[in-house]
């Protein structure tokens, strides 16, 4: 009885917290559906997927022109949302004179294929119709495009597709099937809903079906039709659009954001790049900045290096790599995403048989120097942290080894002054079922270097996570276990508006939660233990437990500033500050033992969110 009123109490207080902001909660519900899709496709139309690995993203549109600014004042966060009421809430008949300017003369459809190919990407998939409701090519069913509302009177979708065709690269279509702010009756955030004089059936019947009838009937092959923000759309609406893309671009892959479970292949939350392996084809989706379209002041580049580690970490997890670039309202790409994208490719040039058609880590998760990918008995060890002890630890591998070696061997002689013929990677198989390589004491100057290894037969492997003895090994909460009295769980909370950042954590914690990690030190020795986690003010001054070789270690949580209902949530959510903590000198004795964590004491308001321990070998 006490229960049942709580969980009413706790209901009430929720939909008011919601019904005071209205027009932000309803940003959430957008998101819709978005679950992982475990399914093998019944034929072999996702061979080309599992090969490709890596895409370019492209969001361009009327809102490329703005780049986060209005009337003088900047709205940081995703450019592509200024319309929207969360940012410069701008009427649509205001919005739309954008329209009347759009006249992109540097747009180059040969120059942006050129920079994909070069850049190592085998498709592009690009912004047809965003939630501003603009269709970026020619359509017939909607004044509202490129061809009848702008001077500019070309249409950049058939430039772009023709260019994909001659260079041999697939192409895709964005496609807003859910929100459009432009017409009435579609799912819309605050302004529009609230104004509806139309059904969303409608809405569906007169611009959806055409619309996407027609990018899939005038562009040639399509290789991938992206939806996005299906919300609360029926299954019945998303399965009409199964049914067009199967009579009209058969082979054509659909995204998960088409709605009800019924795509193809599963495109993760924004910029999420997965701590577990996940089977079936999916995609993280990440951008070279910040912002999915054009920002003036987002100059958050991330460097090719970065870049290499995000595809790396993304195929060795299974999964597929599509990268946003935001050409500006003229139609160039920033010269800092092309620079890095151009580093990238160049790493590919020589690395990419360790990439396309590569498949996950048998280990399903990152290693302490880098990460694995695998084709048949070919092991390709990704070392993006390049050991000063010229050894890297593998936890684990029960095969044995037939032959090792560089990716791309160091040529041999004069490099910098010193002579080098030193490509020789050896190894060592120790009784623990550790391997230990030993690598060139000249680090190649690449952003990431190769090893191959052969294997005899396909890989067979311990996955028990192995505790590094010369670099730092990150235990994600994710490979923990929970008793009941905590939770395995996630968090989501936006930075600046629209950015949104994903965390996996152990959180729900009761008194009597206990949490613990399966682990494999390859040496016995001190260990700094480092604690990566975040809690509010209910939470401060909790104390808490960690278990090391079977001695306890205790902490005392402090507020890292966890805010609820923080305005910039928009919707109820909570902001997340994780911070990291030195809390212990550890000694860690050799071979398979435990991890524990739990409260030491009675534990308020769900206890502290734990994202990550890590161990940090002392030399
Ligand atoms: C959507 C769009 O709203 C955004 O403008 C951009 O196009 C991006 C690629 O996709 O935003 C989303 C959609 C889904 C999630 C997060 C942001 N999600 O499921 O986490």
């Amino acid at each position: 009885m006490k229960k049942i009123t709580f969980a009413i109490a706790a209901a009430l207080m929720t939909s008011s917290v919601l019904a005071a902001d209205k027009s932000e909660n309803s940003m959430d519900e957008m998101w819709g559906e978005n679950t992982v899709i475990h399914k093998t496709l019944s034929d072999d139309r996702g061979a080309w997927f599992k090969e490709d690995k890596y895409s370019m993203f492209i969001h361009w549109g009327l809102y490329s022109m703005t780049g986060g600014e209005w009337k003088g004042k900047t709205y940081y966060g995703i450019a592509e949302w200024l319309m929207s009421p969360n940012m410069a809430d701008i009427p649509k008949e205001e919005y739309k004179k954008l329209a009347g300017k759009f006249n992109p003369t540097d747009f180059d459809a040969k120059a942006w294929v050129k920079l994909a190919v070069d850049s190592g990407m085998k498709n592009i998939v690009i912004t047809a119709k965003h939630h501003d409701g603009f269709a970026m090519y020619d359509s017939a069913a909607s004044e509202y495009d490129v061809i009848d509302a702008s001077p500019y009177k070309r249409d950049p979708m058939k430039e772009l597709a023709l260019e994909c065709q001659k260079a041999g690269i697939g192409l895709g279509f964005y496609y807003s099937q859910n929100q459009d702010w432009y017409e009435q009756g579609s799912a819309a955030i605050g302004w529009t809903s609230s104004r509806q004089t139309n059904s969303f059936e409608d809405y569906f019947n007169h611009k959806v079906v055409p619309q996407v009838q027609e990018l899939l009937s005038n562009y040639g092959p399509i290789a991938t039709v992206w939806f996005d923000t299906p919300g609360k759309m029926s299954k019945e609406h998303s399965m009409r659009l199964v049914e067009i893309t199967k009579e009209l671009q058969p082979n054509a892959l659909i995204n998960s954001r088409i709605g009800n479970g019924v795509g193809d292949f599963m495109t993760l939350g924004d910029h999420h790049i997965s701590d577990t392996n996940h089977t079936g084809l999916w995609e993280t989706i990440d951008t070279t900045n910040n912002s999915w379209s054009y920002a003036w002041y987002d100059q958050n580049w991330k460097t090719s290096r970065k870049i290499v580690n995000s595809l790396i970490t993304t195929v060795g997890r299974g999964g597929s790599y599509m990268l946003n670039v935001g050409p500006d309202g003229k139609g160039n790409i920033p010269q800092k995403a092309q620079q890095n994208l151009l580093g990238a490719g160049q790493w590919l040039k020589e690395n990419g048989e360790a990439i396309y058609g590569a498949d996950a880590s048998p280990w399903g998760r990152i290693q302490p120097w880098g990460d694995v990918s695998v084709k048949g008995n070919k092991l390709y060890l990704h070392v993006s942290k390049w050991p000063r002890e010229n050894e890297i630890y593998l936890s684990g591998l029960k095969n044995n080894i037939v032959s090792v070696g560089l990716l791309n061997p160091i040529e041999t002689g004069f490099l910098d002054g010193v002579f080098s013929d030193d490509n020789e990677v050896s190894f060592e198989k120790a009784s623990s079922g550790w391997t230990v390589f030993t690598l060139p004491k000249e680090q190649p100057k690449e952003l990431s270097t190769t090893i191959v290894v052969e294997l005899e037969g396909e890989p067979q492997v311990d996955a028990t996570i192995g505790i590094d003895p010369i670099q730092t090994t990150y235990l994600s909460s994710v490979f923990s276990k929970c008793n009941s009295g905590c939770k395995n769980s996630h968090s989501r909370w936006m930075e600046k508006f629209g950015e949104w950042k994903f965390a996996e954590n152990i959180t729900s914690w009761k008194d009597s939660g206990k949490a613990v990690w399966q682990v494999d030190v390859a040496k016995a020795g001190e260990y700094t233990l480092e604690v990566e986690y975040s809690a509010d003010d209910v939470v401060d001054y909790s104390e808490w437990y960690f278990t090391l070789g079977g001695k306890d270690y205790a902490m005392e949580a402090i507020d890292s500033g966890n805010r609820h209902n923080s305005k910039r949530q928009k919707g109820g959510r909570t902001l997340m500050r994780f911070h990291t903590i030195p809390l212990a000198l550890v000694d860690l004795p050799a071979g398979k033992q435990e991890i524990v964590v739990r409260p030491k004491s009675e534990v308020t308001g769900g206890g502290i969110f734990l994202r990550s321990i890590s161990l940090k070998p002392v030399k």
